[in-house]
Parts: C-alpha cells; sequence; structure tokens
C-alpha cells in the first residue's frame, strides 16, 4: 500500500502561482480539492454535459475559504492583527474562521436579519465581532472602506487581491480534473469577484500552456438583485438568495471584461427558478446547495433549453455555498409540511404502503 500525500490546502497546492515565499506563515484549514460532480440525470435529460464544482465542500463550506487563506496568510504576513470585512454571510464565516485559526481579530459587519442562519452561527462561534448594520451589503462594504482608512485593519472582502488569487486556484483544479477547460462556466454573480478569479485563473493555465482553450463565461443574477442586466447599480437589491442580494458590485469593470473577453453573457433568475433549481439538485443528484449557489444551474438549463448552449456542450456549474448554510430557505419550500405520528409500528407501516401506491 502507497500513501498519498496529505493534502494542506490551496496555498501549499499551487505555491508557485501564488504571491507566497518560502518561509510564509500558512494559514490554512485544508481548503480547495473540492469535487467535481457530473450531474448524471439532468446531463442524459437535457443533452448536455454538466458538471458542478461542489465548492459548499470547504471547510467553512463555500468558496470564500480559497480567498480567505491567502488573504489571512498576507494579512498575518504584514503584520495586521484584526481583519475586516462586510458581507452576506460567507464572507463573514470564513473571516471568522480563518482569523481564529491566525489569532488575530475578525469584525463582520452584516446586514440585520438578512444572512442565513448558518452563516451567522458561524461567525458567532469562531469569535468574530458581529456588527449588524441597519442596511444592506453595499452600506456595509461602504462603511468598511471607510473605516479602513481610520484604524488598522486589513479588509478581506474582494477589493483585496489576494482574494482573487486564491480562488482563481478553482479553475485550476477543474481544468486538471476535466483534462482541458470546460466549453461554458456558469457561475452565480453578487460583487463579481468570483468570476472574475475563475477568468484570471483559466487564462494563467492557458498562457502557461496547461490548455489551448479558455470557457465562454456566464453569469447569473437574481431578479431583484441584477445591476449586470440592468448595467447600472441597483439601489434595493432583494432576492431571497440572500448571498446575492448585492447591488453595487465590487468587480465592475473585471467581470465586464470577463463576459466581453469570453464572448460569454450576463442574464437573471427569478427566485423561483433559483429554487427550483436547488430543489431539483437535492432531490435528483443529491447535491445540496444554497439558493445562491443554485442560479447557476437554473440559469444554464435555461440556457440550455433556448440553445443559447449548445447540445453536448461540456458545461461547470460552481456551487458557491452548501444547503446547510440557509436551513431555514429548505424547509419552507418543502411541499409537504411535516407531521408527527404516534411510535406504533401500525401508522408507518400505513405511511409506506400510502407513499408506495
Ligand atoms: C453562496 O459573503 O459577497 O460574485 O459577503 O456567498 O464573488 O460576490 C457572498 C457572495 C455567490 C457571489 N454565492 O460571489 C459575502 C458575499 C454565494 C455567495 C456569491 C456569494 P461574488
Amino acid at each position: 500500500m502507497s500513501f498519498k500525500q496529505r493534502y494542506i490546502g490551496i496555498i501549499n497546492r499551487y505555491r508557485d502561482h501564488l504571491p507566497v515565499h518560502d518561509d510564509t506563515r500558512i494559514i490554512s484549514l485544508g481548503e480547495g480539492n473540492t469535487p467535481l460532480v457530473r450531474l448524471s440525470h439532468i446531463s442524459r435529460e437535457r443533452g448536455v454535459d454538466i458538471y458542478v464544482k461542489y465548492e459548499g465542500l470547504n471547510p467553512t463550506c463555500s468558496f470564500k475559504d480559497r480567498g480567505m487563506t491567502l488573504a489571512v496568510t498576507k494579512a498575518v504576513e504584514e503584520g495586521s492583527m484584526a481583519i475586516i470585512c462586510a458581507s452576506t454571510g460567507n464572507t463573514s464565516a470564513s473571516a471568522a474562521a480563518y482569523a481564529a485559526r491566525a489569532g488575530i481579530q475578525a469584525f463582520v459587519l452584516i446586514p440585520e436579519g438578512k444572512i442565513a442562519l448558518g452563516k451567522l452561527a458561524q461567525a458567532m462561534m469562531h469569535g468574530a465581532q458581529v456588527i449588524q448594520i441597519k442596511g444592506n451589503f453595499d452600506d456595509g462594504m461602504r462603511l468598511v472602506r471607510q473605516a479602513a482608512e481610520h484604524l488598522s485593519v486589513t479588509i478581506v472582502n474582494s477589493i483585496n487581491p489576494y482574494r482573487l488569487q486564491g480562488q482563481k486556484t478553482a479553475a485550476f483544479e477543474i481544468v486538471e480534473e476535466l483534462g482541458r477547460a470546460p466549453d461554458y462556466h456558469c457561475i452565480p454573480v453578487g460583487n463579481a469577484g468570483n468570476i472574475t478569479a475563475h477568468w484570471m485563473g483559466y487564462s494563467e493555465y492557458q498562457q502557461i500552456g496547461v490548455v489551448a482553450t479558455r470557457p465562454v463565461m456566464v453569469g447569473y443574477q437574481a431578479t431583484g438583485a441584477n445591476p449586470f442586466i440592468r448595467g447600472e447599480m441597483v439601489d434595493k437589491p432583494d432576492t431571497v438568495a440572500t448571498a446575492i442580494r448585492i447591488g453595487h458590485p465590487q468587480s465592475w469593470k473585471q467581470a465586464w471584461m470577463a463576459r466581453e473577453e469570453s464572448g460569454g453573457w450576463f442574464d437573471e433568475c427569478s427566485d423561483e427558478e433559483i429554487l427550483a433549481a436547488q430543489k431539483l439538485l437535492a432531490s435528483r443528484e443529491g447535491v445540496f446547495c444554497e439558493p445562491a449557489s443554485a442560479i447557476s444551474l437554473a440559469g444554464a438549463m435555461r440556457d440550455v433549453s433556448r440553445g443559447k448552449i449548445p447540445q453536448g456542450a461540456k458545461i461547470v456549474c460552481t456551487l458557491t455555498g452548501h444547503g446547510l448554510k440557509d436551513p431555514d430557505v429548505a424547509i419552507q419550500q418543502s411541499r409537504k409540511p411535516l407531521t408527527a405520528v404516534e411510535p406504533r409500528l401500525e401508522e408507518i407501516k400505513a405511511l409506506i404502503l400510502r407513499a408506495v401506491a
């Protein structure tokens, strides 16, 4: 029996492609190396080859960990004792965990009442200072920028360039797994950091000759939070997919460039389409992601049915966060209400027989 080398995270794995030194102290939780799951039922039914990159299986259950390991590693290297971010939830969870790991303080600004329960639990458990704002993510982001001008805290939102450097490694993994770039990469868009990071990753691998082609990048936003579809900022964003309830994206220009250079497009999905795709994925393929993540599949399926994405195409959809992040929305949308029966065999038998009838 031979032993595989222990996997210890994206910085160690992709050191040559990232801005670290030999003696940099790496702050890692073993992020990255997430599964690329082929959707067998959905691919067969729709005549395409669809994979999901299951980023919900990162240490804090979202893609943010890829960027956070590098952002916190560099913050510590530069002597910072505190990090700060605004967040719709996942960035705060990730920042809190990596700050704990590093032994520094995290301050997280979240929109009051608008973040999923799992994410709030994470930020609180990891010991972040949680600051609720009577406002939305965009208000929080403005305050974070202002606060960092006055105080010595490091911003770990995706305007921190190390975040995108770390997140580009998802594209590396996809290429290595498929042995090529996909034809289409479908991805949720909020601040547009992740679509930008993926395009950087694919482009780097093309430049150094690992692959000959890059995918068409397709970004999806919720109908109520759709600045890229409107072509202008949105002041009162709203959607059931709270992770992408963002009206003033931080990586505006870079995302337009990714769209332009890849020959891609932006489109929007309604909350109903998002929840239907989330349910379909969970019930037909066994993969549970949060609502914001499901928009990548919702959009891809619609673009396949419209012929915008051709039959036979190889498609990767990024599932940015785990379904358990947002148990409330999952339970609310279940068709049958949960009831309890007496603990007797007859009751159970009757229920099973009725279900299979
Ligand atoms: C599950 O946590 O912005 O387009 O503050 O949590 O790179 O912003 C989260 C974003 C998609 C959008 N899916 O990614 C935050 C935050 C999930 C997310 C996005 C987010 P970007």
